[in-house]
């Protein structure tokens, strides 16, 4: 073990290795890093088996992090990470080539970094559940510099998945949550900070609606399958520009929620015949963000807002969605989903917002941290 003098400072490096004895490139990597001089290791994770990500090539990675004591500068200590890997025989072409092994520096203390050689924290790290398992289990209340929020937090809006920016892909980001719970609010005021489109759903302009509302029945097909093709044509991906950003103050999974809760066996048939049909021309979001308020709150905010067709709603009907929604999102696997809890967040509150449309730029394609 190297000798560490004068002040330390805390960092992270994550390990992963998809060719050779990836477990012996692994434990030599800690080795390397632990001998370096001003760098000690107090801590390693466990080690998982993640398959590569994206469409990446090769066979399944060996990720684990450790922790280290460093002094000097964050170059010098990724100077010393770059030899290590040189010295493990890791090949630095084609970008992710199957490699021996592979160091990122996730984070240097508190410190933000913006260099042609080196961004830290690492830009992907808050993807990346192998990452943050890691972390979780060395450091879970440790917060991210940028996203400001706990690797804990960060960990659950991944739902034990990876995921990768990718900028053929239209940035979409969509804001969830039962009626009255403030999505359009938030999807404009969103909009507006990240300065792009944001996409409503047009319910007032549904002709069915009002019957639905009012008990009949005979309209709930219609009345469904006018949302779901207004929904198809607004979120269709010939539409959407591939890396632009665009918010919505609907998650297109929600049609199949209401489906469920206003059709009868036939109606729900013959329904999701044309959701098969047509949903694969749907662009799937980056980005969730599910808004959740008391019921209480949501329909206090209803009664005041008093469209006539949404008065006869019920408090019940109300937590019964919010129960649907948190089905929804337990299995998620579409997108990191940020999650604001009841009484977490106003989207009234301008500096709220400003904070977290710093927290969807680290989620989305090409766009600068502020
Ligand atoms: N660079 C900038 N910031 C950093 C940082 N914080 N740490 C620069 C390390 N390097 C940083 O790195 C490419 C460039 O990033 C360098 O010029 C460096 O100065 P690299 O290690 O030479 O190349 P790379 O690893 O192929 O690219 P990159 O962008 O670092 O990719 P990642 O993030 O390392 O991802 N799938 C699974 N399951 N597990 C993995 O560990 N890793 C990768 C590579 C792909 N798929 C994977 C995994
Ligand atoms: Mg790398």
């Amino acid at each position: 073990m190297a000798k560490v003098t004068s002040e330390t400072t805390t960092a992270y490096v994550g390990l992963g290795s998809n060719l050779g004895d990836r477990a012996n490139f692994i434990d030599k990597a800690v080795d390397c890093l632990n001998s370096t001089e001003g760098v000690r290791v107090d801590a390693v994770s466990s080690i998982i088996e993640t398959r590569p990500l994206g469409d990446g090539a090769g066979g399944d990675y060996l990720n684990a992090v450790a922790r280290i004591q460093t002094v000097g500068a964050a170059e010098k200590l990724h100077e010393s990470m770059i030899a290590i890997e040189d010295s493990l025989g890791r090949t630095h072409n084609p970008k992710w080539a199957p490699r021996t092994i592979d160091l990122d520096l996730l984070l240097y203390g508190k410190e933000i970094i913006q260099t042609a050689r080196l961004t830290v924290p690492h830009s992907e790290m808050h993807l990346r559940h192998f990452v943050l398992k890691g972390m979780c289990e060395l450091d879970g209340d440790l917060e991210h510099p940028v996203l400001k929020r706990s690797m804990r937090e960060l960990a659950g809006r991944l739902n034990g998945e990876d995921f990768i920016r990718n900028g053929q892909r239209p940035q979409l980001v969509s804001v969830a949550g039962v009626i009255g719970v403030g999505k359009t609010t938030l999807a404009g005021a969103l909009a507006k900070e990240l300065n792009c489109e944001m996409l409503a759903e047009a319910y007032d302009e549904n002709p069915y609606l009002a019957d639905v509302y009012a008990g009949r029945t005979e309209f709930a097909l219609d009345s469904q399958l006018y949302f779901l093709d207004s929904r198809v044509e607004q979120l269709n991906t010939s539409r959407l520009e591939p890396g632009k950003a665009v918010v919505t103050d609907y998650v297109f999974d929600k049609e199949m929620i209401y489906a469920a809760r206003t059709l009868d066996a036939d109606q729900l048939g013959r329904y999701k015949k044309r959701h098969a049909e047509t949903a694969s021309a749907v662009a799937s979001p980056v980005l969730v963000i599910h808004l959740i308020e008391s019921p209480q709150v949501c329909l206090g905010r209803i009664r005041r807002r008093n469209r006539p067709y949404e008065q006869r709603l019920e408090l019940e009907t109300l937590e019964s969605l919010a129960d649907d929604y948190e089905r929804l999102f337990a299995d998620w696997r579409t997108s990191p989903v940020i999650r604001l809890g009841p009484g977490e967040f106003n989207c009234l509150d301008e500096a709220e917002v400003k904070r977290l449309a710093n927290e969807v730029r680290c989620y989305i394609w090409n766009q600068q941290r502020q």
